[in-house]
């Protein structure tokens, strides 16, 4: 049994220059694994907390030497000797060492580094590529006649960026692309490189600058604009929107959500301020007037009125995905089937603090018919285990940001190398209307 003795841990730098966690858990056959755990701009209020020092004259006080140390000392004494297969026995240690709901003891950042960590030495110890020991642990967890066969997932790309995660003018924090036509992941990542260099070109001076996840983030006239752009995009490489390449849609409305006056205000387009109803509306014209095939975070992470509305309206033509709606949690993801709110599910890592958990995320949506979109967060490191989760789970998308910036390629490359090492009847996801 490959046996933990002993977990190492120190702060590392994120893609946004911030400090993070990174962990080594040591196996006593000598085998190590390493996880560096990513961090969010548009963080939702149900996720689990991000411990930070808050001492304002060590990174702005983001630094997370708390956080390191209750790797090194409590729980490392906790998870002293456990079998590294356990990884259900050890989340459920890390859980109850932490007591508090939402992880803010230890810090979510010190649990989830910890777990990730032994997931990956546990690997190491078994000479296994990661997606190969991810999937024996889902595997475990399926019913017998559940499809556990690893697939590569269909890839939501950042073209344009606004919002929190760019300094233009744009409300809407992303504009993604999903090359809907394309028949393996390979081909699926050249159409997007292809529509990402157009768009270059299509934007010009606007495309020197660049959000957090690597795409563009010029100043346009309106959000509508953003749209059109990348349709343009398409359109110039002779491809067919739609078709070929479909429109998706991050709102992150959460983030531009008055609680006080219950509307949603936009900065862009003279200002103007949206009650929920409103909101709907405008989805739902853009969802006819554009070929865009999925929308996330149409509505803030309370609405829970409006998201079922939203759902009853555009939910069967339309992926419609709760980020900070369901913050990866099952209680919420629970309340949302239960009342039809929404019909796929944002999975981050971070947003629940360990695999255990996030793995009973994917398998309730799964079971429920909510599609499952396994994701990076906007501040990133070369961690890549959110490449081999998706395919380990088969959990169809993933959505990693833009195909620039080393922190996203960790992510795309390694998709790459397991394509290959899943060799010619690799399973590909696709795009199923
Ligand atoms: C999101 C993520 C990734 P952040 O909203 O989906 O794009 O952003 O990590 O800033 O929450
Ligand atoms: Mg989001």
């Amino acid at each position: 049994m490959p046996t933990l003795s002993k977990l190492v841990a120190r702060q590392v730098l994120d893609s946004r220059g911030r400090p993070t966690v990174e962990v080594e858990a040591h196996c006593i056959d000598g085998a190590v694994g390493r996880a560096i755990v990513p961090s969010g701009a548009s963080t939702g209020r149900h996720e689990a907390l991000e411990l930070r020092d808050g001492d304002k004259s060590c990174y702005e006080g983001l630094s997370v030497h708390k956080a390191v140390g209750h790797v090194e000392t409590e729980i490392a004494l906790a998870l002293h000797g456990f079998d590294l297969d356990d990884q259900e026995g050890i989340d459920a240690t890390l859980v109850k060492l932490d007591g508090t709901t939402n992880k803010s003891r230890l810090g979510a950042n010190a649990i989830l580094g910890v777990s990730l960590a032994v997931a990956h030495a546990a690997a190491a110890s078994h000479h296994e590529e990661l997606y190969v020991h991810l999937n024996r642990l889902w595997r475990a967890k399926l019913q017998p006649g559940e499809n556990a066969e690893p697939t590569m997932p269909m890839p939501m790309v950042n073209m344009i960026s606004g919002g929190l995660h760019a300094g233009g003018n744009l409300d809407f924090q992303d504009f993604l692309m999903i090359p809907v036509g394309a028949t393996s992941y390979t081909q699926a990542l050249d159409m997007t490189c292809a529509v990402y260099r157009s768009l270059a070109r299509v934007l010009g001076d606007g495309a020197r600058l660049v959000g957090d996840e690597g795409g563009f983030g010029p100043r346009l006239a309106s959000n509508g604009e953003a749209v059109e752009r990348v349709i343009d995009a398409i359109t110039k490489l002779e491809l067919k929107p739609g078709r070929d390449v479909a429109i998706a849609l991050d709102v992150a409305s959460t983030h531009f959500y008055h609680e006080n006056n219950h509307t949603y205000e936009f900065k862009s387009e003279g200002g103007r301020s949206l009650i929920s109803a409103e909101m709907i509306d405008l989805l739902e014209r853009w969802a006819t007037r554009y070929p865009i095939v999925s929308i996330e975070d149409g509505l803030a992470e309370d609405d829970w009125e409006g998201w079922k509305e939203l759902t009853a309206r555009l939910g069967r033509s339309t992926q419609l995905i709760g980020d900070d709606l369901f913050a990866t949690q099952v209680a919420r993801l629970e309340r949302g089937i239960n009342s039809k709110a929404g019909n796929a599910v944002l999975i981050k890592l971070n947003q629940v603090g360990t695999l255990s958990e996030t793995f009973n995320t994917l398998l309730l949506a799964r079971r429920h018919g909510y599609r499952t979109v396994v994701s990076a967060r906007s501040g990133e490191t070369e961690d890549a285990t959110i490449a081999d989760l998706a395919v380990a789970t088969g959990s169809g998308q993933i959505k990693i940001g833009s195909v620039a910036r080393s922190e996203r390629l960790a992510k795309y490359n390694r998709l790459l190398r397991i394509e290959a090492d899943l060799g010619p009847k690799v399973k590909f996801a696709g795009w199923a209307e």
